[in-house]
Order: structure tokens, then C-alpha cells, then sequence
């Protein structure tokens, strides 16, 4: 069943790592670890181009490389939206007034949404925040948003029961 009609399965195989890969990096990113200083080895742009913990994701500030994201030139940082209704990571670190792409991939069969902006908003689910629906399994959404002013700002997905069941995030402003 190997030779040439192997290579076809080979793929299939990645695939299935890859998966068991972002599946360990939702263990790892249970509350209380640190899950943005979690490292594979893997470097910019991930494996299949998933998120996960700092997954592809560029240096945030405080780490070496940090780039402030502009509006021409945005920074960009992975989520993963898991099965357990997290993301992860579930804190991200942005310099006051940087602009951020968050690219956002589900892994797992719930679909989520990912809202950012004001706390408020997004706590209330207020019409008009910044926000991507509707994101299926193994899809990868982006949006691009600009943190002006000092915050507080979080980040929430608002599919039914989700947010209740605590698949929120916060935003640390730095100077
Ligand atoms: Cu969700």
C-alpha cells in the first residue's frame, strides 16, 4: 500500500497532526498557563497556517522583534476559537494605538464568532462592534481593528450560550 499510493495518505497523515497539534495546544492553554510563551518550534505562519498559542502570530510588545502594528501595516495575532469554548490565547498584549489583524480559526465542529472593541460593547454585545460570524470548523476569519485610547478593550464570541460559558479574552494596553 506504500509507493505511489501512499503519498495521498501521507497528506492525510500531516493533516491529522496538525490537527492533534492545535487539540495538545488547547491542553496546554488551560487557565492558568501561560499560554502565549508556549513555543513549537514551529516559526511564522505555523504548520497549515493555524493559530494557536502565539501560533505564527508576530512578536507582541515586550518581546524581541516587536513591531507596533500600523493602519498601512498591521500586526498580525492568531486565535484559536476551540471546541471548549476558549480562545487561545485568551490575553493578548497591544501597544496603545496599534492596529491588529487577528486572524481567527475554529478547530473543532462549533461554529464562533469573534467581537473586539470597548469592553462594554463587547460584554453587552452591542450593535455595531467590530465582529466576524460565523466562523466554521477549520475556517480562519480575519479583522482588522485600531485600539485607540487606553481601553478597557476584551474580545468575545457571542454564539449562543458561548459567551456565558466563559469564550472571552482581554486586551492589555501597554504604553
Ligand atoms: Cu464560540
Amino acid at each position: 500500500m506504500m509507493g505511489k499510493r501512499g503519498l495521498p495518505l501521507l497528506g492525510i497523515g500531516f493533516l491529522a497532526a496538525g490537527f492533534t497539534l492545535i487539540v495538545l495546544a488547547g491542553a496546554f492553554g488551560a487557565p492558568g498557563s501561560s499560554p502565549t510563551q508556549v513555543s513549537w518550534g514551529i516559526g511564522p505562519g505555523g504548520m497549515m497556517g493555524f493559530g494557536g498559542p502565539g501560533f505564527g502570530s508576530a512578536p507582541d510588545p515586550g518581546s524581541s522583534g516587536f513591531v507596533a502594528g500600523t493602519a498601512a501595516a498591521p500586526r498580525v495575532v492568531r486565535i484559536v476559537a476551540s471546541e471548549q469554548l476558549r480562545f487561545i490565547p485568551d490575553v493578548v498584549t497591544v501597544k496603545a494605538g496599534e492596529t491588529i489583524t487577528f486572524e481567527v480559526t475554529t478547530v473543532g465542529m462549533s461554529v464562533h464568532e469573534f467581537m473586539v472593541g470597548p469592553a462594554a460593547d463587547v460584554a453587552a454585545n452591542t450593535t455595531g462592534t467590530p465582529e466576524i460570524a460565523d466562523i466554521g470548523m477549520m475556517q480562519a476569519k480575519s479583522l482588522t481593528y485600531t485600539f485607540a485610547g487606553s481601553g478597557p478593550f476584551s474580545f468575545a464570541c457571542h454564539a449562543p450560550g458561548h459567551y456565558e460559558a466563559g469564550m472571552k479574552g482581554s486586551i492589555v494596553i501597554v504604553p
